[in-house]
C-alpha cells in the first residue's frame, strides 16, 4: 500500500522539493545553531550560495564527535518550549548522543514510519507486535507512533520476557512483528524449545533492522516463521527507524524517505561523493526536522544507492542493505570483511545455529581473530559420546575452509555448545574486542 503520492513522484518534482527544503534547513542552522554557522563561515559559505542540489557538496560534513562535543542540547535549533521529546543512543565510550524533537518532528516521523510499515505489508485494523525496546532507543517509540498513525492495533510489548511475548503472539494474532532480527530469531527458537512451531503463528510480515543482518538470516527467519521479512533502516541522529524501508513486493533495496532525508554516498577516506551504484559511506541531511536538523551526517554505514522505478511502483531512491559499519569492518591480514558477510556463509552450514561472535584478541604484538560459532542441538543426535570430539574437529575444519574460500580470511574457529553464545535482547553483539584485556601468553 502506497500511502503518499510523493513516493511515486517524478525525479524533477522530488528534486525541486528537496532543493527548496535544503535551502530552508541551511538558513535555519546558519541562524540558529552556532556550531553550523561557524562551520559555514570557515568555508566562506552562506545559505544563499545553495542554488542546486549539487551545491550540497560545499556544506561541511558532521560526525558523531560533533554531537558529543555539544552534549547534551548544543546543536538544537529551537527554544526549549518547542521541544517535546529527546532520544539518545548509548555511547560505547562516555556520554550518549542526544537528539531532540518538536511536536511537528514527532508528527513527521510518525508519518514516515507509517509509510514504512505500509510498505512492508501493514494495514489499518491489523495487529502489530512491537518487540523493539521502548525508551531512549528510537526503535520502540518510533515504530509505535508509525503503527498508530497507520491505524494499526499496536501492541507495545518492547523487548524481554519471552513467555509473555509468545502468549501475546498466540492470543492477539498480529499480522506484523517488529524487532531486531537477532531478537526475533531468539523468540522463534524459544518457541521451538517449548515444542511450539513459530510458523503456526498468524504473523505474515516481519519488520527487522537496527543491526546488520544477512540474506541467509532473512531466509532462516522466513522459513522458521513462515513470513516475509523486510529490512528497516534508520539512526537516531537522522530521526530513528524509517529513514529507509524495503517494500515487501521487491525486497531488493530500501526506499529512502528522500523528501525528508537527502542521501549521499561518500568515499570514507577522501570524502569525495560517489556515483550511483558505488559502495561507500551513507551521508544524510535532514530536510524537514525542526529541533535537531542535521547537515551531511556521516553515518559510518556502508551501502550504495540506486535510482529508478521499483516493481512496487515507488520512485524513491533505494539504498542497498547495509553491509556493516566502517568501524565494524575487520581487517584480517590485509583482507577486509564485515561480520554480516561471514554470517551469510555460516548460515549455510546445517550443523550450525544462526548465532556467532567474532572475538578480537592479542598475542604479543599480534592481533588474533577467533570466530565463535554454535552447533545446533540436532548436530549430535545419534552420535556416540566418543565421536563428539571428532565431529567438532571436523566442523571446525569445515568452517575454517568456508571462511577461507568464500570470505578470503584465515582465522581461528571455536565451536561452542548449543545456547553458549549469548542471545540478544536488542542489538546483537557480533564483535567482542578483548585486545585491551590481559595479554595472552
Ligand atoms: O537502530 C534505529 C532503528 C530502530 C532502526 C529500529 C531500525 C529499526 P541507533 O540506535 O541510533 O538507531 O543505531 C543506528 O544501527 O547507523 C546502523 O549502523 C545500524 N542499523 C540500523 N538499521 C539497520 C539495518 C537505530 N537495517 C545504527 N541494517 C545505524 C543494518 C542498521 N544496520
Amino acid at each position: 500500500m502506497i500511502l503518499h503520492e510523493i513516493e511515486t513522484a517524478g525525479r524533477s518534482q522530488m528534486e525541486r522539493l528537496q532543493l527548496e527544503r535544503l535551502q530552508h534547513v541551511a538558513s535555519v542552522v546558519y541562524e540558529k545553531v552556532p556550531f553550523y554557522r561557524e562551520q559555514f563561515e570557515r568555508r566562506g559559505i552562506k545559505p544563499e550560495d545553495i542554488n542546486s542540489l549539487s551545491d550540497l557538496k560545499m556544506l561541511p560534513l558532521t560526525i558523531k564527535k560533533d554531537l558529543r562535543d555539544h552534549y547534551p542540547f548544543g546543536l538544537f535549533a529551537v527554544e526549549r518550549e518547542e521541544m517535546v521529546r529527546v532520544h539518545a543512543s548509548s555511547g560505547t565510550s562516555g556520554k550518549p548522543t542526544v537528539v531532540g524533537y518538536t511536536q511537528n518532528d514527532i508528527e513527521m516521523w510518525g508519518g514516515i514510519v507509517a509509510r514504512a510499515i505500509a510498505m512492508a505489508g501493514g494495514k489499518p485494523g491489523d495487529v502489530l507486535h512491537n518487540a523493539y525496546g521502548y525508551g531512549l532507543f528510537t526503535g520502540g517509540l518510533g515504530l509505535h507512533y508509525g503503527s498508530e498513525k497507520l491505524g494499526m492495533i499496536t501492541v507495545p510489548v518492547s523487548g524481554g520476557n519471552m513467555s509473555r511475548q509468545i502468549t501475546l503472539l498466540e492470543d492477539f494474532k498480529p499480522s506484523i512483528i517488529c524487532g531486531t532480527p537477532s531478537y526475533v530469531l531468539n523468540l522463534a527458537e524459544s518457541m521451538e524449545a517449548q515444542g511450539k512451531d513459530p510458523a503456526s503463528l498468524s504473523v505474515k510480515y516481519g519488520i527487522f533492522g537496527a543491526e546488520p543482518w544477512s540474506d541467509s538470516m532473512r531466509k532462516t527467519l522466513e522459513r522458521k516463521m513462515d513470513i516475509k521479512a523486510c529490512d528497516i533502516y534508520g539512526l537516531s541522529e537522522v530521526i530513528g527507524p524509517g529513514v529507509a524501508m524495503e517494500c515487501h513486493e521487491a525486497r531488493d533495496g530500501l526506499h529512502i524517505a528522500e523528501d525528508h532525508f537527502l542521501v549521499e554516498v561518500i568515499n570514507p577516506d577522501t570524502f569525495e561523493t560517489l556515483p550511483e551504484g558505488e559502495v561507500g559511506e551513507l551521508v544524510f541531511t535532514s530536510l524537514t526536522k525542526e529541533a535537531f536538523p542535521i547537515i551531511r551526517y556521516r553515518t559510518g554505514d556502508i551501502a550504495s544507492i540506486q535510482y529508478g522505478t521499483c516493481s512496487c511502483g515507488r520512485t524513491t531512491v533505494k539504498m542497498s542493505r547495509v553491509k556493516g559499519r566502517v568501524d565494524d569492518m575487520l581487517i584480517i591480514r590485509g583482507v577486509n570483511v564485515f561480520p554480516s558477510e561471514m554470517e551469510h556463509f555460516l548460515l549455510q552450514i546445517n550443523e550450525l545455529a544462526p548465532h556467532y561472535q567474532v572475538h578480537l584478541k592479542k598475542k604479543g604484538a599480534l592481533d588474533l581473530v577467533e570466530l565463535q560459532v554454535e552447533v545446533t542441538e540436532e548436530c549430535f543426535n545419534g552420535v556416540s559420546n566418543d565421536l563428539h570430539h571428532d565431529r567438532l574437529n571436523e566442523l571446525e575444519r569445515k568452517v575454517k575452509s568456508l571462511m577461507k574460500d568464500r570470505c578470503y580470511v584465515s582465522m581461528d574457529i571455536k565451536v561452542r555448545a548449543p545456547r553458549e553464545i549469548p542471545r540478544s535482547e536488542g542489538k546483537a553483539i557480533r564483535i567482542v574486542d578483548l585486545r585491551g584485556e590481559a595479554m595472552l601468553q
